[in-house]
């Protein structure tokens, strides 16, 4: 498991959310997500790439992107 913080833009709402915490945890069923709505920070302790995540986040149609 590492740590993996990403900045992802498009979520508006409680519902968006819970996608792409279900996208991460779809990539990574052990995941643990911590998503703050506001700020698009998504924290992720995960054994999923990072770059797999941001590809899984980016097809659902949000941009997401490794934060630096
Ligand atoms: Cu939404």
């Amino acid at each position: 498991m590492s740590k993996v913080v990403l900045n992802v833009t498009g979520m508006t709402c409680q519902g968006c959310v819970n996608s792409v915490e279900r996208l991460i945890k779809r990539a990574d069923p052990q995941a643990q997500v911590a998503i703050d709505l506001k700020s698009g920070r998504v924290e992720a302790n995960t054994s999923a790439a990072a770059d797999a995540l941001t590809k899984a986040i980016s097809a659902a149609g949000y941009e997401a992107k490794v934060a630096a």
